[in-house]
């Protein structure tokens, strides 16, 4: 039993108000219903980020060679990379030197990805880093003095509070050379009936995709929680931008977690606050880039301007 996951949980559930953290999400079912999300109409985000790469995909290798040897793009939380073939396979359809970095923290994300690039794409210098970000980067700054491109695509930033953003990027500064360069996919404020259907789809993958993480903890934790009395219930709040999910408990109920039977008390209705996707507008896009020390080089948006690549470069 993973100690630290089954600390986090316990932790998260008999706080008040009671949180699971979305990190947990991604087990393999919920590899697999993630990948399930980014094909429904609904979810947008992903159509978007596509278009932006196809589109743009020249001007980024533009900014992206350096006068070193060659550069690594480097992608943080690479899950199985759809979006970043578009430009692996530009890159090296133009001949340029690169060295892709997926770094991921599930190992068997990551295996599976080298697996796949090796078949898809032979020619592709890869090494995948099983680490969390900031390790890894470290690790590959001792080893390589050249140019590095950090890839955070997806919205995945929008998992984090704006606080926690701050410290992310911040923190990112401090790792890179200045001239290095961080691309970022924002989601941006829009239509809020838009945004709520993303995370509320008719096919009820994203329920499902919540739910598969109390599914996750009776597996991996030796719990009991009933599945079937738990509801997805997503919100989105057009002012302060956070679409956020929570599982409501149906009814007063009790759930038995791990080896020593911690017992987590439900009343009926009580929400666990389960997940952030945060929404930003192009204020505050510029905001995170001066706090961090980043300037602006561009901002790449797909034709209805509902996300934005946003390129930055470490001054
Ligand atoms: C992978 C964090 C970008 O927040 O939009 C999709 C995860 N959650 N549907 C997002 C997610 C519910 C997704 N990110």
């Amino acid at each position: 039993m993973d100690k630290r996951f089954l600390e986090d949980v316990i932790n998260g559930l008999i706080s008040s108000p009671k949180t699971l953290s979305s990190k947990y999400f991604y087990d393999e079912a919920g590899d697999k219903f993630f990948q399930e999300i980014m094909m429904l109409d609904e979810y947008y985000l992903t159509d978007c980020e596509y278009e932006i790469f196809t589109t743009h995909r020249a001007v980024f290798l533009e900014h992206f060679v350096s006068a070193c040897d060659l550069f690594h793009l480097m992608e943080f939380g690479a899950g199985d990379a759809l979006k970043t073939k578009v430009l692996l396979k530009y890159f090296l359809d133009q001949g340029v030197a690169f060295e892709y970095n997926p770094i991921d923290i599930s190992a068997s994300a990551i295996d599976q990805l080298a697996e796949d690039l090796h078949q898809s794409l032979p020619e592709l210098s890869v090494h995948p880093m099983n680490h969390e970000y900031f390790k890894a980067l470290e690790e590959m700054s001792r080893k390589s003095t050249c140019k590095k491109v950090i890839l955070f695509l997806g919205s995945n930033i929008g998992n984090f509070s704006e606080k926690e953003a701050d410290v992310f990027f911040s923190r990112l500064a401090e790792l890179l050379q200045p001239g290095d360069q961080l691309l970022t996919g924002f989601d941006l404020k829009k239509d809020p009936a838009l945004i709520l259907a993303a995370y509320n789809d008719s096919k009820g993958v994203t329920r499902d995709f919540n739910l598969n993480l109390l599914r996750r903890i009776n597996r991996e934790l030796y719990a009991d929680f009933n599945v079937g009395e738990f509801y997805h219930y997503p919100i989105y709040d057009p002012i302060d931008g956070a679409a956020k999910s929570y599982l409501i408990s149906r009814k007063k109920q009790e759930v038995r977690i791990g080896a020593n039977h911690t017992i987590i008390n439900f009343e009926k209705d009580e929400p666990i606050f389960m997940e952030i996707s945060q929404k930003y507008s192009l204020k505050d896009i510029e905001n995170f880039a001066a706090r961090a020390g980043f300037r602006i080089t561009g901002n790449y948006f797909d034709k209805s301007k509902y996300f934005v690549n946003s390129l930055w470069e470490l001054l």
